[in-house]
């Protein structure tokens, strides 16, 4: 195991973020083994694509966004509650969905849905070449257009877990005859390790299909 001080950390992360810098000067398109990877594996992971600066901005902005969603959900007058057949409890309000941790009273929010209406630096991430380029790559389409956006919080502690599924099911059930058009980009705003409850991925199942259930 090897330590490292966070100034280091974020000393490596810019040089790494520098080095992706020219690598990427004339765009982010996928190269011909990330395409191949995409064919093979269903996904391309890429490093240090935004500098550790922009990163904490995204951070203090989702942390002020989430107290001021937090704020106006608790208030006596706010949205609508919904509590699902398994006891999850959703609520409307900021022009979005809420999930609030399943600890029983938790005012923990687990996810919101969509988000970018809440800030414009989130907002402008729709049309970041850094999104939006390898996402053409990706569909094979010369322009993709927002379909849905989602913040997923960890938080120690209570971060209740994100059980096994497959994101086409919830768009098919919402576009079935557009749902093949779909795909995810995620950007991880912390490092992701077992430790915090990184994301893992089941092995690959078979390419959807147009009309496939
Ligand atoms: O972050 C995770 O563990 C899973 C997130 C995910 O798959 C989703 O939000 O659809």
């Amino acid at each position: 195991m090897r330590a490292q001080t966070t100034d280091h950390r974020t000393q490596t992360t810019e040089a790494l973020f520098l080095r992706r810098a020219i690598k990427y000067k004339a765009g982010v398109r996928f190269d011909e083994h990330e395409r191949a990877a995409y064919g093979r594996d269903g996904f391309v992971l890429r490093h240090a694509m935004f500098s550790p600066a922009e990163i904490q901005a995204l951070c203090e902005t989702v942390e002020e966004v989430v107290a001021g969603v937090t704020r106006r959900a608790l208030q006596a007058d706010a949205g609508p509650e919904l509590r699902l057949a398994d006891g999850h409890r959703l609520q409307f309000s900021s022009r979005a969905v809420i999930q609030w941790e399943w600890r029983a009273g938790s005012q923990e929010v687990r996810l919101l849905e969509p988000f970018t209406h809440l800030h414009p630096r989130f907002a402008a991430l729709w049309t970041d070449l850094r999104f939006t380029q390898p996402m053409e790559d990706a569909l094979g389409t010369p322009e993709v257009a927002p379909y849905t956006c989602k913040l997923n919080l960890k938080r120690p502690r209570e971060g209740s877990e994100f059980p096994w599924h497959q994101d086409y099911t919830y768009w098919y059930a919402f576009t079935p005859q557009t749902a093949h058009e779909i795909a995810t980009a995620i950007l991880f705003l912390d490092d992701a390790s077992p430790a915090n409850g990184a994301i893992s991925r089941a092995a690959r199942l078979a390419p959807a299909r147009a009309g496939a259930a």
